[in-house]
């Protein structure tokens, strides 16, 4: 223990609901509504039409309570609202990390997914319940809800990650998500 300035955080249990989505004890509850999402949408006609008209919950982010420090390891669970917005699937922001870490998401319940890019190459990985999707250091993430029920997950990820939205809005995020009948068609993500 020497080697810490401080002491890491305690070692702790933590219940995970996943009906409710909920971890207890629990940290902050992020929501993020359609408008919180300006520029992620292809289409800003509709986008600006279902904010006025709404601007429903598109996803929240539940955290532990382990904090978002060096060596640390938090969890959070996301749940994506079914929906879509210009034809294209609720999705999250997308961030890559600030210091190239990996993260790991493990599927809770409906029907999702990650894109993924490292600035060249993009990737699809599905994720359903009892789905690991593995996300290596330097590839940007953005989780898009497929189905017709909430889709929910765990994250977990080094404390020192941090999130760079920033670099997803420079360099796009590989794909786009589209929902054509209910069924998911990824087409090339144009700046
Ligand atoms: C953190 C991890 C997740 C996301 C969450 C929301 O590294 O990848 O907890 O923060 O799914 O996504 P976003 O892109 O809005 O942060
Ligand atoms: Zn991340």
């Amino acid at each position: 223990m020497s080697e810490f300035a401080k002491r890491p955080i305690e070692p702790m249990q933590i219940s995970l609901d996943i009906a409710s989505g909920s971890l207890t004890p629990s940290g902050p509850t992020l929501t993020r509504r359609l408008s919180d999402l300006d520029g992620c949408f292809l289409n800003p006609k509709e986008f600006q039409s279902d904010v006025t008209s709404g601007n429903p919950i598109v996803y929240d982010v539940i955290s532990s309570l382990v904090p978002e420090t060096a060596r640390e390891l938090p969890q959070s669970i996301t749940t994506i609202y079914p929906g879509s917005c210009g034809g294209e699937f609720y999705m999250t922001k997308g961030h890559q990390h600030l210091d190239l870490q990996g993260e790991i998401y493990y599927g809770l319940e409906g029907t999702g997914g990650i894109i993924l890019f490292d600035g060249k190459i993009s990737k699809w990985l599905e994720i359903t319940p009892g789905k690991i999707g593995y996300i290596p250091p330097g590839w940007a993430h953005r989780s898009i809800n497929t189905g017709a029920i909430k889709y929910k997950f765990l994250a977990v990820y080094p404390g020192s990650a941090g999130h760079d939205y920033g670099w997803v809005l420079k360099n796009g995020m590989g794909y786009r998500a589209f929902s054509e009948n209910g069924k998911l068609v990824l087409k090339d993500f144009v700046i």
